[in-house]
């Protein structure tokens, strides 16, 4: 690891306080502003007063400049979170004392499984409320076999379904939402291994 990064790590540049001042220089010559430096200050006619006043515009517009290009810094796309979630068959919070509990119908093995969700309210009876989507994929080869955000059908017996291919050994991932009304109630992962 650290043999892999070392060469990254040494190209990168970190200007030195010279290339700064040159920099500030630069930048002051452009915009026709006095040039700091001793010899620069005499030559130029500055008084004691408009030295202290430039040297304070100088730390302001660092002391300004330096967090706003830091803030700006290219941030990576907002990723929505799915919490990890407790075992299978047990109870897993919902909203205002609503519960739910989830597994496979039976141990899954290579080829088809099914998913079962069902949510209760507090007083424990089910909740056919919800609406509830699974994506299954592969963690280690993320998009490979990943089935997309699918609805979970309620069965009759109010019980959320969801059929789910599994189609080589290895790690997964389903990744559940919950939604009451169109919101979001409730986002959870569930890692196993096949
Ligand atoms: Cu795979």
């Amino acid at each position: 690891m650290s043999m892999k990064l070392s060469p990254l790590i040494t190209n990168v540049h970190f200007p030195n306080i010279l290339e700064v001042k040159q920099w500030l220089a630069n930048l002051a010559r452009r915009c026709s502003l006095p040039v700091s430096g001793r010899l620069g200050w005499e030559a130029r006619g500055f008084n004691r007063r408009g030295k202290y006043v430039f040297k304070i515009v100088l730390v302001l517009i660092l002391g300004i400049s330096i967090p706003l290009s830091l803030s700006a810094a290219p941030q990576p796309p907002s990723k929505v979170e799915y919490r990890p979630m407790p075992k299978p068959g047990e109870k897993v919070r919902l909203d205002n004392g609503r519960y739910f509990t989830y597994g496979f119908e039976k141990p899954p093995k290579l080829g088809m499984a099914i998913m079962r969700v069902e949510i209760f309210t507090p007083e424990g009876k089910r909740d056919t409320s919800f609406a509830v989507k699974g994506d299954a994929d592969m963690p280690s080869m993320r998009g490979a076999h990943s089935s997309g955000d699918k609805d979970f059908s309620l069965s009759a017996k109010g019980l959320y379904l969801l059929p789910v291919r599994l189609v080589m050994p290895g790690d997964w991932e389903i990744r559940f939402t919950f939604m009451k009304n169109g919101t979001t109630i409730f986002r959870g992962a569930y890692l196993f291994d096949l």
